[in-house]
Order: C-alpha cells, then sequence, then structure tokens
C-alpha cells in the first residue's frame, strides 16, 4: 500500500511525523512540498487548511501532526506502540505533546531565523529542497531569508520574548524537569511526548540552538536514546 509524507525539510510538525514513522520502522515516500504554491499536495477532505504534514496512507489522507500520529498509531502500529495503556498516562502523554505543539516549536522559527546567520543558512536549505533552477534558488534564497527574519522577530514580540536562544532554553529545561532520570519522558517506554519532542529538536540539527540543546545533560542523553531506537528500527 502506498504510504506518503509531504512535507517541508524545515517544518517541526513535519519532523514530529516523521521521528514517528522511523522509530516504529515503518517505510513511506517522502515529498517536498513548494513553500508557497504547494502544488504537490494531494486532494485534502473538504475545509482542511492546505498546510503540511500531509500523510497518504492507501485511501487515506490525513492531515495535521497530532491526527497523523494517532491514525498511525491505531491503523499501522509498527514495531513500537506510543499510546501509553495506562489512561493517567496516555492524557499526560497527550498533554506534553500538545506543550511541543504549543510551546516549544511556537518558539522555534526565532531561532531558525532569528539572526541573518541562521535566516541564510534556513533559506538554503529550503532553497537546495525545492526544484527550482539555479537563478530562482538564489532568488528564493535572499527573498527567504529577508521574510524569515520578520517572521520571527513577530514571534518575539507576540510573547513578550528578546532573547530567542533564551527562550528555546528555557523550555527545554522545562521538558528536562518532567524528564528527570528516567529513560523516556513517562517512563522507560517511549510515548507520543517523546516522539514530538524528538522531532521537534531534529528540526533545528543545522542549527546553534542544536548543541545548547544538546549540553542540557538529560536531554541530550534521552535524544540520543531515541535516535538509536529509530535507527534500530528505520525501515
Ligand atoms: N497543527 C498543524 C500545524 C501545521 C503547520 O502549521 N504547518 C506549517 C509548516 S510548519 C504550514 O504548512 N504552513 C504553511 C501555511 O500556513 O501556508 C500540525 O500539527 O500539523
Amino acid at each position: 500500500m502506498a504510504t506518503t509524507l509531504y512535507e517541508f525539510s524545515l517544518c517541526p510538525f513535519c519532523n514530529k511525523v516523521r521521528s514517528g514513522l522511523e522509530a516504529k520502522g515503518i517505510a513511506f515516500d517522502s515529498v517536498e512540498v513548494s513553500p508557497r504554491s504547494k502544488v504537490e499536495l494531494p486532494e485534502l477532505p473538504e475545509g482542511t487548511p492546505k498546510k503540511v504534514p500531509v500523510f497518504q496512507h492507501g485511501d487515506d489522507t490525513v492531515a495535521d501532526s497530532t491526527a497523523i500520529l494517532n491514525y498511525i498509531e491505531e491503523k499501522i502500529p509498527g514495531k513500537v506502540r506510543f499510546h501509553p495503556a495506562d489512561a493517567a498516562v496516555r492524557k499526560r502523554s497527550d498533554e506534553i505533546e500538545d506543550w511541543v505543539d504549543t510551546h516549544f516549536i511556537e518558539a522555534l522559527p526565532t531561532v531558525i531565523y532569528g539572526t541573518w546567520g541562521e535566516a541564510a543558512k534556513a533559506a538554503r536549505i529550503v532553497a537546495t529542497n525545492s526544484k527550482l533552477g539555479g537563478g530562482q534558488k538564489f532568488l528564493v534564497q535572499m527573498a527567504g531569508a529577508l521574510v524569515m527574519k520578520q517572521i520571527s522577530k513577530r514571534i518575539l514580540k507576540r510573547n513578550d520574548r528578546t532573547d530567542a536562544h533564551a527562550w528555546v532554553r528555557e523550555n527545554t529545561d522545562q521538558f528536562a524537569s518532567w524528564l528527570g532520570d528516567k529513560e523516556y519522558v513517562l517512563g522507560a517506554e517511549p510515548c507520543l511526548a517523546d516522539v514530538a519532542m524528538h522531532g521537534a529538536i531534529t528540526c533545528v540539527k543545522e542549527f546553534p540552538i542544536y548543541d545548547e540543546i544538546m549540553k542540557t545533560s538529560n536531554v541530550g542523553a534521552w535524544y540520543q536514546r531515541f535516535d538509536q531506537l529509530r535507527e534500530t528500527n528505520r525501515a
């Protein structure tokens, strides 16, 4: 059965789904979507916003990273299960997954596009992954860096923040305090909250903030542990 993830390389929500699929050992095709036109997207259920990630499995088309991860868990569970059997633990896993979406990911654009160096790097990654010709690629890089830097500024202002890196470090410390000395955030087994946080961090792997996150000792060790699981099970 055809299984396809439609994504942007620098989208944390897409990286969440990718981390889940890889850790479960599910084979899938990846389609990089053009950021403006999004022409590559398949037909979406009525009323669904034209955003990535979109996941197709046979005749099913699912949008929204959380809905996709829940769909995969139920329909194609693969080698590891991420829904805790205990209802209270499951509820906490969903809460932390939601915190990753609304707090951790909210801050990420400011450390991907916040400085000229970061914005130029992000624009380069986007242009490299797109199917544009050389001249167009250059233009996209320049215009992209400019627009992205403005977006980053707006996010900082909206959240009453001035130091992007300190904000992400604070969020990382929050996750670190939930993790404590456990192997995964809610115990010995990984859950959807671990998948979400692993995906979000993977999104910034090419950027300076990644090393800062890895220096938060229990988070660094936890990230490597999940990465190992992903490498072992990857299809
Ligand atoms: N709640 C959605 C958010 C998805 C989302 O915001 N995707 C962004 C990329 S990171 C997007 O497609 N933006 C394009 C647009 O809004 O035009 C999820 O969890 O998947």
